[in-house]
């Protein structure tokens, strides 16, 4: 099976998003789109969108080392063949300098090429119908 950079990326943010989720917080995907979107205009800029991986960097990064590692990934994706085989496989994409771990310029820098993947229309903008559009190709790719 061969999976796209960007979407692998996509499958790691659902999986941080399920594990917020079962922490009991942020269930609603509506509700989580209003929150990136900081100024309410509707959609998500790049800088919101950038505002909310960094957000989510310091919850991924569990150690709280500055860098994303195995070690930080939640259990649950832990033991989970194909989610760890994803996150891995997102991780060695994502990280650019090949030192076996993902640094915050890292993933930010890999946020910004999701951001252009999933803003379907160019207008610098994610909107609701894109973010749902990401969602259903994630959760389409992970029933494979
Ligand atoms: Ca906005
Ligand atoms: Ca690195
Ligand atoms: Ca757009």
């Amino acid at each position: 099976m061969r999976i796209s950079f960007t979407l692998m990326l996509a499958v790691f943010a659902c999986a941080s998003a399920t594990a917020v989720s079962a922490q009991g917080m942020q269930r609603d995907p509506a509700r989580r789109f209003a929150q990136t979107d900081a100024n309410h205009d509707g959609r998500v800029s790049l800088q919101e969108f950038q505002a909310s991986r960094a957000r989510r960097f310091d919850q991924l990064d569990r150690n709280h080392d500055g860098f994303i590692t195995d070690a930080d990934l939640p259990r649950f994706v832990r033991n989970n063949s194909r989610w760890s085989q994803m996150a891995k496989a997102m991780e060695q994409m994502a990280d650019v300098n090949h030192d076996g771990r993902v640094s915050r310029d890292e993933f930010m820098a890999a946020g910004q090429e999701l951001f252009v993947t999933v803003d379907v229309n160019h207008d610098g903008f994610v909107d609701q119908a894109e973010m749902q559009q990401a969602r259903e190709r994630v959760q389409a790719l992970a029933k494979h």
